[in-house]
């Protein structure tokens, strides 16, 4: 059995600068779907030719694909200790994906990062300067908060009922962030 442990927030919130030290501290797999579905286009490979102009409207790749792409990559020998999920489920069909492999991969806890959306924005279009992301522009942020809210955001009630959220203020120092995470590790 191989926990699953679930990093929820909007985008630019830090799940994924705080789930590469999780990680890495505590021997997870950290698997970023954003990262992955990046991957796909620098490689050009048909999901990366779908899913390129999808996320630089700030919309989500459909959810056949990316589920198909988290089970595969959940077979992989570094799950074997358990894995962070930053930034997937964002639906509630990827969260009963979930559900259906509950057996061999449990959802241990669903840690929901809370920012407000001012330093969200400023965040995410310093990020664009430097890390040339194309999704990182003012329309495609616009976008991306209405699709937190209306898709995302339920997911943090679907999880409430069954005991497994933990809010974390996800705004102040890294390092302080990243150990009232940790706590929860150890
Ligand atoms: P992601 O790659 O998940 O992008 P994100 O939500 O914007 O990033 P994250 O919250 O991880 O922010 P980060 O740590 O980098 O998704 C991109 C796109 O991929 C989606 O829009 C969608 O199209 C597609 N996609 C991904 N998963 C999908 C799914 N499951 N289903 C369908 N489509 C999917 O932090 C942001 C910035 O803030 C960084 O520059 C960081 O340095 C900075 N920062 C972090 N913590 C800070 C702090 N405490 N103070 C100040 N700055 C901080």
């Amino acid at each position: 059995m191989s926990e699953l442990n679930i990093f929820l927030g909007p985008p630019g919130a830090g799940k994924g600068t705080q789930a590469i030290k999780i990680a890495e501290e505590f021997g997870l797999a950290h698997i970023s779907t954003g990262d992955m579905l990046r991957n796909h286009i620098s490689n050009r490979t048909e999901l990366g030719k779908i899913a390129k102009s999808v996320m630089d409207e700030g919309h989500l790749v459909s959810d056949d694909l990316v589920i198909k792409m988290l089970v595969e990559r959940l077979g992989s020998d570094d799950c074997k200790n358990g894995a962070i999920l930053d930034g997937f489920p964002r639906t509630l069909p990827q969260a009963k994906s979930l559900e259906d492999i509950k057996n061999e991969f449990p959802v241990d806890k669903v840690f929901v990062f809370e920012v407000d959306e001012k330093e969200l924005v400023q965040r995410i279009l310093s990020r664009g300067e430097t890390s040339g992301r194309s999704d990182d522009t003012v329309e495609s942020i616009k976008v991306r908060f209405e699709i937190y809210t209306q898709d995302t955001e339920p997911l943090i009630d679907f999880y409430n009922k069954q005991d497994k959220v933990l809010k974390i203020n996800a705004v102040g120092e890294i390092d302080l962030i990243y150990r009232n995470i940790a706590k929860h590790f150890n």
